[in-house]
């Protein structure tokens, strides 16, 4: 699939959204939408929303999305 990426190339993604507002190690919602719509169109298309996509990647439910819980995305990507 085109929309699979090196586990360096995640990271890089990771941080250059991450960094755009508040902790430069989270993902805000926002800064996920940005994400998502920039570099994975494709997973919006589907059943699932972004509200859905932050709720399921936001294991611990502080509102934002850490690195760690970054990788639920991509696994989901690279199956
Ligand atoms: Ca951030
Ligand atoms: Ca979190």
């Amino acid at each position: 699939m085109s929309t699979k990426k090196s586990p360096e190339e995640m990271k890089s993604i990771f941080e250059k959204y991450a960094a755009k507002e508040g902790d430069p190690n989270q993902l805000s919602k926002e800064e996920l939408k940005l994400l998502i719509q920039s570099e994975f169109p494709t997973l919006l298309k589907g059943a699932s929303t972004l509200d859905n996509l932050f709720k399921e990647l936001d294991k611990n439910g502080d509102g934002e999305v850490s690195f760690e819980e970054f990788q639920a995305l991509i696994q989901k990507i690279s199956t």
